[in-house]
């Protein structure tokens, strides 16, 4: 690769420039010249560590409500654009992440898509979305799913505003170029089952007699805050605590015991105060939330504050250490799933 940029004699060199500029004009390139980009020795991510303040971001989103309705922005949406990703609604070079808001009597219209979503409900109560024929009654701390072309659609039948968090996988669906997208022939859904029936159906270590999964993401729409909060509180109690993660847990599909969609993982953890994790690294760039607590976290060599719904970014392979400064819980999410099933993750603790 090195010889390519230091040729012996001045003859040399210019006869391989004439050839560049010649292969230039039939659409070829020389690779050891595009060798070393192509090929590092480890991942070099062209994202940065970055961290949403939320008290700033919810005062830009009611200024938004005032200034647009959901049906007119069919979601009002603020987009987390990564600082070195402008422009592509990107906050990993794989992942999508923006915080919604929806107002009381508001509506966002039933559609369906190729990249999948998921929420992560930050405030407010009386909202709800609908999956796949089923509502679901958002509460602070829930996570919600939204597997590939399932339709969906949101309203707040309530009295206060609701915000959430969305993350989806647009930029890998658009990488493969297999994007798909359908408005549904009415603003809502039909409802086809009354609420509660997947969890009863699916989210009580029972399955349907003989079940077998119809699709890639579970059949579970909801995991509730109340239930993994009292196991996060519960596996604290009971220890022991993982050095690098604290107490941490994968949100799964429980038809398989895989991640909840194929190509997003998402996890929740405790940490609690006076703790302070291991150096910690992992390929799958991920997304953080506060959902409790105050802390910092040091990311590569920057340190981060963080509070109750702030949003930041754990670029891949980048070294992480979390320090709460009381008891916190983190949830978070990554392309995992994708990585694993292409044999491309790698972890790496200390
Ligand atoms: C979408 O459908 C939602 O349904 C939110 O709430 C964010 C970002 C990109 C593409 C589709 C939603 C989205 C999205």
């Amino acid at each position: 690769m090195s010889h390519a940029t230091s040729p012996e004699t001045p003859e040399l060199e210019a006869a391989r420039r004439e050839f560049y500029e010649r292969l230039d004009r039939h659409d070829v390139a020389p690779l050891w010249a595009a060798m070393a980009r192509l090929v590092t020795a480890e991942p070099r991510p062209e994202y940065v560590p970055a961290c949403w303040n939320y008290p700033r971001m919810r005062a830009l989103l009611m200024e938004a409500g005032g200034l647009i309705t959901a049906r007119e922005a069919e979601r009002r949406v603020l987009v987390l654009e990564n600082p070195n990703l402008r422009g592509i609604s990107q906050i990993t070079q794989s992942l999508y992440a923006g915080l919604q808001l929806i107002m009381p009597g508001e509506i966002a219209p039933s559609h369906r898509h190729a990249a999948a979503a998921l929420r992560l409900v930050i405030e407010g109560h009386g909202a709800y979305t609908a999956v796949d024929g089923e509502r679901i009654t958002m509460h602070p701390g829930d996570f919600i799913i939204t597997p590939s072309w399932t339709f969906h659609d949101h309203g707040n039948p309530g009295d206060e505003p609701v915000i959430w968090l969305d993350g989806l996988d647009v930029p890998i669906v658009n990488m493969f170029t297999t994007s798909f997208f359908e408005s549904y022939p009415q603003e809502t859904q039909a409802i086809e089952r009354p609420e509660g029936d997947a969890q009863a159906r699916y989210g009580a270590a029972l399955l349907p007699l003989e079940y077998t999964p119809s699709s890639l993401s579970s059949p579970l729409f909801v995991y509730p805050y109340s239930r993994s909060r009292e196991v996060l509180d519960r596996l604290y109690r009971n220890g022991p605590l993982d050095a690098h993660h604290g107490v941490k847990l994968q949100y799964t599909n429980p038809a398989t015991g895989g991640s909840p969609m194929p190509t997003i993982a998402a996890y929740t953890q405790f940490l609690p105060s006076g703790f302070k994790s291991e150096p910690y690294r992992s390929t799958d760039g991920t997304v953080y939330c506060v959902v409790e607590g105050h802390g910092s976290s040091r990311i590569g060599d920057q340190t981060i504050p963080w509070g109750p719904h702030d949003v930041f970014v754990v670029p891949s392979w980048c070294q992480v250490q979390h320090e709460p400064a009381e008891d916190s819980v983190l949830f978070s999410f990554s392309d995992r799933p994708a990585q694993k099933a292409l044999g491309l993750w790698r972890e790496s603790r200390g």
